[in-house]
């Protein structure tokens, strides 16, 4: 069951651009900016309330956040709600026919377990379930 929208992920080109923007408009500080080599993104967080802003820079043109820029532009990415137990609602909305992009989570930005819907399934929608990490 999902328990809160624990992120939203934002497409950008660049988060050095991109930040000062986000800081200003919201009036909250980026606190934490890593990269998560194995999607090729560099990430950065801002808390809002108990949930986050996550904005996602392409570090290769591999990288699925390139491909969704070069197709539809800067933007909201993906959707991400908490889960207090991640392998048992990936199996759920497998067994509800959801169709799973990550069968198993992995780890994510922040030391989270995450794991994601496609938005085939998912009225359109890049749906992330994560639990656990420190921010
Ligand atoms: N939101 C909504 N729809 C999306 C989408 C997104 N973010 N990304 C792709 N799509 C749609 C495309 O528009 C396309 O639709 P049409 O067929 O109607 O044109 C379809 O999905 C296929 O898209 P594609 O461009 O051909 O891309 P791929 O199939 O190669 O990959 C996806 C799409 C979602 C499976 C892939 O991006 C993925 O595995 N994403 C999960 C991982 C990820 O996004 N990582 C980056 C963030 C990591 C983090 O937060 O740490």
């Amino acid at each position: 069951m999902a328990t809160k929208i624990d992120h939203l992920g934002i497409a950008v080109k660049s988060l050095e651009q991109s930040i000062p923007v986000w800081e200003k408009a919201l009036g909250v500080k980026c606190e934490h900016i890593e990269e998560v080599v194995e999607q090729k993104v560099k990430t950065a967080f801002f808390s809002v309330g108990e949930s986050h802003i996550e904005l996602l820079e392409p570090t290769s043109p591999e990288s699925p956040v390139a491909k969704f820029l070069e197709k539809n532009g800067e933007g909201v990415h993906h959707v991400a709600f908490g889960s207090l137990d991640l392998v048992a609602d990936l199996a759920k909305a497998k067994a509800d026919g959801i169709r799973l992009i990550d069968e198993t989570p992995r780890k994510g930005a922040g030391g989270k377990d995450i794991a994601f819907l496609h938005p085939k399934s998912m009225g359109g929608v890049l749906t992330e379930l994560c639990s656990g990490g420190n921010h």
